[in-house]
């Protein structure tokens, strides 16, 4: 693999905190790349695959999965700025991150939101008809857990380095952007 110099920023938060939302932001603003791991992967999916049924599930899919489709989009890219959401989602993409990729993250943001505001952007989002409701509630709130057991360790492990940024992400969107758009100017110094 030809060794591409890259600035890596990590976007961490619970499912419906907004990352998807706030990256936009940051392309458009700071000239980044975004590679969303989740639409990386939902990208490769052919029907009846391992990777479909674990986001039906709601559980991780094995590091080397993903870590592949990230390395490639970053390869294949001539940026060399990528804003990074939806990853690494626990202890296991977080060491083969750094294992087998040797990236280190500039910062980590970390969305901070609570469990009732994600679920009710979720539900919003989806356009979930009442008969469905219970459905779509019981999928969040198995990924609300599936984030709190296993990627909450992740964020506890960059904090410890000092590369996280915890933001405020239960707030309006424009709220939420002003206070990333201090972060990266203070990067950018
Ligand atoms: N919204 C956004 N900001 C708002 C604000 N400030 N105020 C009010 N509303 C706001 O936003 C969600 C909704 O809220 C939108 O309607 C938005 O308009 C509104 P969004 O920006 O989409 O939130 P995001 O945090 O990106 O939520 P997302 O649903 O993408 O959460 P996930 O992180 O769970 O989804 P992801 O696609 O990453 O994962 C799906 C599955 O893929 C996982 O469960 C897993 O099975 C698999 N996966 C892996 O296995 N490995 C990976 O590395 C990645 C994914
Ligand atoms: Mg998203």
């Amino acid at each position: 693999i030809s060794e591409k110099k890259v600035t890596v920023v990590l976007v961490l938060g619970g499912p419906g905190s907004g990352k998807g939302t706030q990256c936009a932001n940051i392309v458009e603003h700071f000239g980044f790349t975004h590679l969303s791991a989740g639409d990386l992967l939902r990208a490769k999916i052919k029907s009846g695959t391992m990777i479909q049924n674990m986001i039906e599930e709601g559980t991780i899919v094995p590091s080397e999965v993903t870590i592949n489709l990230l390395q490639r989009a970053m390869q294949e890219n001539e940026n060399d700025k990528f804003v990074i959401d939806e990853f690494p989602r626990n202890e296991e993409n977080r060491a083969a991150l750094e294992n087998v990729t040797k990236i280190e993250p500039a910062f980590v943001l970390f969305f901070n939101c609570s469990e009732e505001e994600m679920e009710n952007r979720l539900l919003n989002r989806n356009q979930v008809k009442e008969w469905e409701g219970g459905m779509v509630t019981t999928y969040i709130r198995k990924r609300v857990k599936v984030f709190i057991e296993s990627s909450l360790p992740v964020i506890e492990y960059y904090q410890a380095k000092g590369k996280v940024h915890e933001i405020d992400a239960g707030r309006p969107r424009e709220e939420v952007f002003e206070t990333i758009k201090g972060i990266f100017q203070a990067f950018a110094k």
